[in-house]
């Protein structure tokens, strides 16, 4: 009995990477450009590197790329022309560093990292977070595309700040990992809902609302409309409703209810509103919810990369 179990080859070794356990690696981010970041972090994953690596490898893919017209390298801009960035990133200790409002940096997650690790705050805006990047050895480039600019003129015509839901507000690479020493962590970044203010700053950049990592429970990020998404402190309050006993869905889900309710009490159209979370737990069990049809998220773990599609309130 005991040879001819040996002379099987165990399922971990054949499916998983060492160490690895069923559930874990497991990386998850959100709309379809997931699928090429998820491919990046799991280059690192599946080589029993770090989450935090990961996730920051992954959503680097997204932000240097010029066909996503919402994050990083060709972001649209704001109403004045200028292609302004939001990141953050957590790791598996709850260090956290996040830049706001940077401009003419590809990669606004590695600058978050840095003010992570290299400086004794936690968040750096505008101009500031420009001269720390710099001095960071980071360059200074025109992120402005030519086919962001035709679409901002053309906005210009109108000016009328009415974000697309699922289009103008598919903004946000937001990634959470779990690597194969049980630890997670997550990055989020984005060039922020298209033609905002000058100085505008949604939920990405902001620990709690567009990503919160708590290595005992799990991880949420958030994407959508920053503003419903900040008012709920939303990932936050997916992670504290896993530590509740939710599974990840149903903690998305709850935080979603919470945007409906305070958008009927406010009177605002939930029409108007998409926002949708993605999480996942300690044991490597994943979930999302959003608000309306049209949000998807990428997943990859040791079955593959794909897509998945949350269930969602308004039908
Ligand atoms: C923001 N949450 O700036 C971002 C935008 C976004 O999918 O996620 N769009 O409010």
């Amino acid at each position: 009995m005991a040879s001819a179990a040996l002379a099987v080859k165990p399922i971990l070794e054949l499916d998983f990477p060492t160490g690895a356990i069923p559930g874990k690696p497991i990386v998850l981010s959100t709309w379809d450009f997931g699928l090429k970041a998820n491919e990046a972090a799991w280059k690192i994953l599946s080589s029993s590197g770090r989450a935090l690596d990961a996730v920051e490898a992954g959503v680097k893919i997204t932000e240097a790329d010029p066909n996503e017209r919402s994050v990083g390298y060709g972001g649209r801009p704001d109403r004045d022309g200028r292609v302004t960035l939001d990141a953050c990133i957590m790791d598996d200790f709850a260090n956290i560093g996040s830049v706001a409002a940077l401009e003419h940096i590809m990669h606004p997650i590695s600058v978050a990292r840095a003010v992570m690790e290299k400086t004794p705050h936690v968040m750096l805006v505008g101009d500031g977070a420009l001269s720390f990047a710099l001095s960071q050895g980071f360059k200074k480039q025109n992120l402005l595309t030519e086919p962001s600019e035709k679409e901002w003129k053309e906005w210009l015509t109108k000016s009328e700040y009415k974000p697309k839901v699922n289009i103008e507000n598919h903004d946000t690479i937001g990634m959470i990992a779990l690597d194969v020493n049980g630890n997670l962590s997550g990055a989020c970044t984005t060039s922020g809902m298209a033609y905002k203010m000058h100085g505008r700053v949604g939920d990405s950049p902001i620990i709690g609302a567009g990503l919160y990592v708590d290595n005992e429970i799990g991880a949420a990020t958030a994407t959508g409309h920053g503003e419903e998404v900040i008012r709920i402190a939303g990932s936050h309050l997916v992670v504290e409703l896993m530590r509740q006993g939710k599974s990840p869905e149903k903690a998305c889900q709850e935080a979603v209810m919470r945007i409906v309710a305070i958008s009927k009490k406010r009177n605002q159209s939930l029409r108007d509103i998409q926002v949708g979370f993605i999480a996942i737990n300690k044991k490597g069990e994943f979930g999302s919810y959003c608000v309306q049809d049209g949000f998807s998220y990428a997943v990859h773990d040791a079955k593959g990369n794909r897509m998945a599609k949350p269930d969602f309130y308004l039908k």
